[in-house]
């Protein structure tokens, strides 16, 4: 094939021309999904938020949420960019729908 042989076409000299095959890759960057702290939502309600959006058990659920108590804020879960956004725009919706104030956000790691 001369359009193919790399040195020309109709050289005739039948050379080559090795290309790239491996496949370069990227890593996804990861998000941080925080909950944040107020003074309205009751416990209760954001420890479901952590068994039913993030696969929290019991025990992990509340001691996110009671960290998140006392700090101000708290890690739910890291996630790629398009999972973070959704289950930031879940518990926002969730919380919405039961009328608590609780903030959920995303941070770049
Ligand atoms: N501070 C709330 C209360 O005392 C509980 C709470 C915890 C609210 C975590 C939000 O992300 C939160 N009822």
């Amino acid at each position: 094939m001369q359009a193919a042989d790399g040195d020309g076409a109709g050289s005739g000299r039948g050379t080559a021309v090795i290309t790239r095959t491996k496949t370069r890759t990227k890593k996804p960057s990861l998000y941080r999904v925080l909950l944040l702290n107020d003074d309205y939502t009751p416990m209760e309600f954001v420890v479901h938020v952590l068994e039913r959006f993030f696969q929290k058990d019991r025990e992990a659920a509340t001691r996110i949420m009671l960290h998140v108590h006392n700090h101000g804020v708290g890690e739910c879960g890291v996630y790629t960019f398009e999972v973070a956004e959704t289950k930031v725009s879940q518990v926002m919706d969730f919380a919405r729908q039961h009328q608590h104030p609780l903030q959920c956000v995303m941070e770049k790691k």
